[in-house]
């Protein structure tokens, strides 16, 4: 089946982010769907009480209700998994494993939903049907044939439920390992790492209501417009009513600057527009700790001013004195942190910092949001306590509309980690467990998505599991990876669409095929409702509207227990009778994870109910128990330390991120409307100067190498140069396409995810075809 794709063409987007063009889009990806009629029903069920979870982002819904609660590329994501086409045995019998292998991201996800159970035995270069009770104890007889429980890892992507995780987890622990790595490993993990450290809690601490309150909102190294579309009613809402909406970004996101509001009638039909923010700043790559840390000079400059004038300063010193710890050797840090330093790494003049800084200290109420561009970078850890320093100076944690606010990406990635998703688990969910189930809870850490390849690469995992996601294509190194896979004695991928980590096999494997959440969840005791958590600790139900494609598809908790009843019977627990009923996995839930008493009751609440957060409260569960100021030098270099050792120079430093049209390794298209890109992914955003200081032409074909201390070549070919918006020595290109350029060592200090905003590249020209626009 061949995928609809536009001519390529380079033309700057001229409009306003959303309004009409996200009309145009949301009815094109609706009609693309093959059941638009269907489909308009349960678009108009996302995120509604009664109706299902949107399956996009995971930003969260004003508690105020409206007819529509879903954005342009929630529709499309709805569509994307509700789509009448179909991949069953018919489709493989026609298609070879390395026939399917030549097809793009695009073309094998644009196939349609897998429908049917397949196994690929090894030998014959083709999947072949297979009864769910065959594949259970093909999956069973390997698990227990191994010599350790580490010796199989058990992946997860955020958009699985939370009593899918939960039940995922306890059959990963009962079975023996903590190896738990998830899509947070290459996503928030150093918010959860450096907030837990500097707070006592791993989330954000703001709601959706703080967003009306805030008198200025940060937002930094997030591309909300694409992102998080629903994140744009707020920050115009804040611009009109007078707040200041900061960013921090290298790159003009249209999403970050004009908004056309598609529920405003009156916007749209006069074609208007309203302002997403009131400062715009354009930061070196990585260079946000150094930003953060001139504002916090400046913090202090202006506090011994007013000092010395006897007049207020803008430090919060009553706070500082009863919640926090570090506060004396982070001044000397700062102190000692030379401007020099601070203005070659930021990549911004001392008096952007400064104008930052006085925003930030005219707002009583600062919200600070951040996502990839923050979290993606050697020390994210380190820059991400920086911003929460910060916000202690001040006082902005635990009042309304004030507070830290990591940005979550897939829809339920938050609460999956609630669940016990955790490859380094806390000791008290295991003392939990136990004391439920109890059985002897492994006590070493597990592996994380890095450390999970290089333990395949190395043969010490021999079993893989993926309880959803794309993890060959989402993970860094690509043909390490992939080689880590292939090393594997079976290989396991519990699926809605078909992608290429179905393709990238261990000697043998299995897809089994599941419901997504817009499908209604037939059980025993009836259809099921699943819970969610979005990014402000909201908890509620979502309930599949649409009758599945076909009956061979199964539930995640369904096949979860059937993996686990295969491989341990009815231990822990009786797996299978949970399955009739998921209120029953519910009370476990609640019998093990804080927060979740009473949890099938509270259910019913519209808009569902908040887990409480102890920082947003000034309850500080850290060693200290006080919120710690973090005295983190910045960087000596922002290029590691891997690319330095060999002297090698690199040309630019290439962030890789996401196009409009597209879900992580999700293609929806190949189009990036805002950024002006049609018909192509293969482009390499860089600054016009570059391009002639380097060499070359604008819309050259190159090719991208890049630069590590080992003998691998990273190189990816035939990428069409754009001369781009984009600040000196800097570069930016699609994920996944340029995924096999990030080294697998090169990672953030403490979180482990990789460092896909900030990678040392060269330029050489390409032996590949132009295809020119
Ligand atoms: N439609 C859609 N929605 C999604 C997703 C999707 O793929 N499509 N993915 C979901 C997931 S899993 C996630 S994690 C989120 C991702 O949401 P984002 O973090 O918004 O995603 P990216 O495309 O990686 O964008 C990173 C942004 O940070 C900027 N940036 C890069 N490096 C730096 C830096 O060093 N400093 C600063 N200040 N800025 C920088 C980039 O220019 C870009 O605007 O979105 C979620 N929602
Ligand atoms: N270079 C680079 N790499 C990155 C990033 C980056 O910015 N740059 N971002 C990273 C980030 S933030 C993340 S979160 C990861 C994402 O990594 P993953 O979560 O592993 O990848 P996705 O692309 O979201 O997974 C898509 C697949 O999930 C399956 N799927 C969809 N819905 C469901 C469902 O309901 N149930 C099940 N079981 N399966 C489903 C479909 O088969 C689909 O093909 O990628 C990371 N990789
Ligand atoms: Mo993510």
């Amino acid at each position: 089946m061949k995928t609809p794709v536009d001519r390529f063409r380079f033309r700057p987007y001229q409009k306003p982010a959303a309004g009409w063009g996200a009309l145009r889009s949301v009815a094109h990806a609706w009609l693309d769907s093959r059941q638009p009629f269907k489909n308009l029903r349960a678009m108009l069920q996302t995120n509604q009480h009664g109706g299902f979870d949107c399956p996009g982002c995971a930003w969260g819904e004003a508690p105020k209700e409206g007819r529509i609660r879903f954005c342009e590329n929630g529709a499309k994501a709805v569509n994307w998994e509700a789509s009448g086409r179909g991949v069953d045995a018919d489709f493989f019998a026609k298609h070879r494993i390395s026939e399917l292998l030549e097809h793009d991201d695009y073309w094998l996800e644009y196939q349609g939903r897998l429908t049917e159970p397949m196994y690929f035995d090894g030998k014959s270069d083709r999947y072949q049907p297979i009864s769910w009770d065959r594949a259970y104890e093909i999956i069973g007889g390997h698990l227990k044939a191994l010599d350790s429980p580490d010796q199989a890892a058990f992946y997860t992507s955020g958009r699985a439920s939370n009593e899918a995780a939960f039940l995922y987890q306890l059959f990963a622990r009962a079975y023996g390992t903590n190896n738990l790595p998830d899509c947070s490993n290459m996503c928030h993990e150093a918010s959860g790492v450096a907030l837990k450290a500097s707070i006592g809690t791993g989330k954000g601490t703001v709601t959706y209501t703080d967003f009306a309150s805030a008198e200025a909102i940060f937002v930094i190294g997030q591309n909300p417009g694409t992102n998080h579309p629903r994140m744009l009613e707020p920050l115009s809402e804040a611009v009109e009513r007078g707040a200041q909406v900061v960013v921090f970004n290298p790159l003009r996101e249209r999403g970050l600057e004009r908004f056309q509001a598609p529920q405003d009638p009156v916007q749209m039909m006069t074609n208007g527009e309203t302002a997403l923010c009131t400062a715009f700043f354009r930061p070196a790559l990585g260079g946000d700790m150094a930003v953060i840390r001139g504002m916090a000079k400046f913090v202090f400059q202006w506090q011994q001013e007013a000092e010395r004038d006897n007049v207020d300063g803008p430090l919060d010193q009553a706070f500082i004195d009863e919640h926090c710890t570090g506060f004396e050797a982070y001044r000397e840090l700062v102190d000692r942190t030379s401007w020099e330093s601070i203005l070659s790494q930021s990549g911004l003049e001392k008096s952007e910092i400064e104008r930052a800084a006085h925003i930030y200290c005219r707002s009583n109420r600062t919200i600070v949001c951040w996502a990839m561009g923050v979290t993606q970078h050697r020390h994210s850890v380190a820059t991400i306590q920086e911003i929460t320093n910060l916000q202690l100076l001040r006082g902005q944690i635990g009042i309304p509309g004030a507070g830290v606010c990591p940005v979550r990406g897939h829809s339920n990635v938050q609460g999956d980690r609630t669940m016990g998703i955790d490859d380094k688990p806390p000791a008290a969910l295991l003392d939990a467990l136990e004391r439920r189930f109890e059985f002897d809870c492994p006590r070493e850490d597990g592996v994380n998505v890095v450390q999970s390849i290089g333990a395949m690469l190395d043969k010490k995992i021999k079993v893989f599991i993926a309880l959803g996601g794309n993890f060959a294509q989402a993970t860094p190194d690509s043909e390490r990876t992939h080689q880590a896979l292939r090393n594997c004695a079976l290989t396991v991928q519990v699926s809605t669409k078909l992608n290429r980590s179905h393709l990238i096999t261990g000697q043998e494997a299995l897809i089994l095929p599941c419901l997504g959440r817009t499908d209604i969840d037939q059980q025993a005791r009836g259809s099921q409702a699943v819970t969610v958590e979005d990014s402000f600790s909201m908890v509620h139900a979502s309930y599949g509207q649409l009758k599945p494609l076909s009956s061979e598809m199964r539930s995640e908790p369904a096949i979860i227990a059937g993996m686990a009843q295969a491989t341990l019977g009815k231990q822990p627990v009786d797996w299978l009778w949970l399955i009739e009923d998921y209120a029953r996995i519910r009370d476990l839930i609640a019998d093990v994870i804080p927060g979740f008493d009473d949890f099938n009751l509270r259910l019913s609440t519209p808009g569902g109910f908040y887990l409480q957060n102890s920082a947003g409260k000034r309850q500080w569960k850290t060693s200290t128990e006080k919120a710690n100021f973090a005295a983190e030098p910045l960087p000596e270099f922002l290029i590691s330390d891997g690319v330095r050792r060999k002297g090698r120079k690199h040309d630019l430093v290439l962030q890789t991120l996401r196009s409009h049209d597209q879900y992580n390794t999700t293609v929806y298209s190949l189009n990036d409307r805002y950024r002006g890109v049609q018909g192509e992914r293969h482009v390499v955003f860089a600054n016009r100067e570059d391009i002639h200081r380097l060499g070359f032409e604008d819309r050259q074909q190159v090719d991208i190498v890049s630069l590590w201390d080992d003998d691998h070549e990273r190189r990816v070919s035939g990428f069409t140069l754009i001369a781009f918006d984009i600040p000196p020595g800097q570069a930016a290109a699609y994920y996944p396409e340029t995924n096999p350029l990030v080294p697998l060592e090169s990672y953030g200090i403490g979180s482990y995810t990789p460092t896909s905003k900030f990678i040392a590249i060269r330029l050489e020209p390409s032996t590949a075809p132009a295809r020119i626009i």
